[in-house]
């Protein structure tokens, strides 16, 4: 059975969420003075600039990879469309899903692409082992000539449970493929994914008394190999910019956005329900299943969702609205 083991790296009584930081600031602003709503403004202005600065062309040069591994991966795109999955919504532009992104080894803000410069995901290892016959361990040109015939492009939406949306193209592998190459033997339950540990590489691992490094999180076997799940390793037709988790991500459409874990660099099967970053932290906030349903009581409402760029909001639909795909498996 899985053990609650408290994090002993959570500040404040482990009640720290990007949600609440947020939440207890304002809290704390609206019983202050009139000295703390000018300190106040100041930090709106800081978010709003933050946010806002920076043209299309900038955050998108931020997230690329070196000249030389983009011409390395150029042949690899575009894949093949799967053209059984659809938007239902208008597709977010490149540079709006490239400008608002969660990735805390980065920034607790959105504007993580000004913090990526000293990323290097060209050099990477990825590791598939655990209860396995056949483990792999492959480097990125590797994984991609291994997978190229299962390579490719999906429109999937994502909504992150703070509420902001996108609907983007990835190009991946389905993360069955992956797994049925190492071969799982039948006591492999979950699968558990790491993400990297480079402090020099990413200012927010530097500080390590924050969170507890290196981000990880889990599935069971059959949300691991259901169709829709997906290893991503580009977006929008090229690699994935760095800070939308180069060079090899998760997505798992009908769950909130931090299941999907970015940067991967190991992928174990296990005979267990693992431990995940954000559950560690926060429990009840952040519980180990964590599918997109508007029923399910959340500490914020949940029951819309509003697209990055356009603004436009929509009402929540129970699995992201791919209950046709997963209902099976609950
Ligand atoms: N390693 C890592 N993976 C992560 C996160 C993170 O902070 N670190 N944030 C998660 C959250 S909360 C969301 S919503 C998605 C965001 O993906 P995007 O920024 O590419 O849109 O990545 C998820 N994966
Ligand atoms: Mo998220």
């Amino acid at each position: 059975m899985f053990i609650h083991r408290p994090n002993p790296l959570a500040p404040r009584g482990g009640k720290e969420t990007p949600e609440s930081v947020f939440r207890s600031r304002r809290r704390w602003l609206q019983l202050a003075g009139l000295g703390a709503v000018g300190i106040g403004a100041g930090w709106g202005y800081q978010q709003w600039h933050g946010y806002s600065s920076g043209a299309d062309d900038d955050v998108l040069a931020a997230g690329r990879w070196t000249p030389e591994a983009e011409r390395q991966y150029a042949e690899f795109y575009p894949a093949a469309k799967d053209r059984r999955f659809e938007y239902g919504r208008a597709e977010t532009p490149a540079a709006e899903a490239a400008r608002h992104t969660n990735f805390y080894e980065f920034s607790r803000f959105k504007w993580c692409w000004k913090y990526v410069g000293s990323f290097r995901p060209e050099e990477w290892t990825i590791t598939i082992d655990g209860l396995c016959r056949r483990p792999l361990e492959l480097d990125l040109a590797q994984f991609h000539r291994q997978f190229r015939a299962d390579l490719v492009e999906r429109q999937y939406r994502h909504r992150c449970v703070e509420r902001w949306a996108m609907a983007v193209p990835w190009t991946g592998v389905p993360l069955a493929a992956v797994l049925k190459a190492a071969d799982p033997l039948a006591q492999a339950t979950h699968v558990r994914f790491v993400s990297f540990h480079r402090p020099a590489e990413a200012p927010q691992q530097a500080d390590a008394s924050e969170f507890p490094w290196p981000y990880t999180e889990g599935l069971t076997i059959a949300e691991a190999t259901n169709d829709l799940t997906l290893l991503a390793v580009g977006i929008y037709g090229g690699p994935l910019p760095k800070q939308q988790g180069a060079p090899i991500r998760l997505v798992v459409p009908w769950k909130y956005g931090y299941k999907s874990i970015k940067s991967i660099q190991r992928i174990e099967l296990i005979g267990r329900q693992p431990a995940t970053f954000w559950n560690t932290l926060n429990p009840r906030a952040y519980p180990f299943e964590s599918n997109v349903d508007p029923a399910v009581p959340r500490p914020w409402d949940q029951s819309y969702e509003t697209m990055l760029g356009s603004g436009e909001r929509v009402l929540t639909e129970r699995y992201n609205g791919y209950e046709r795909w997963v209902a099976g498996l609950y």
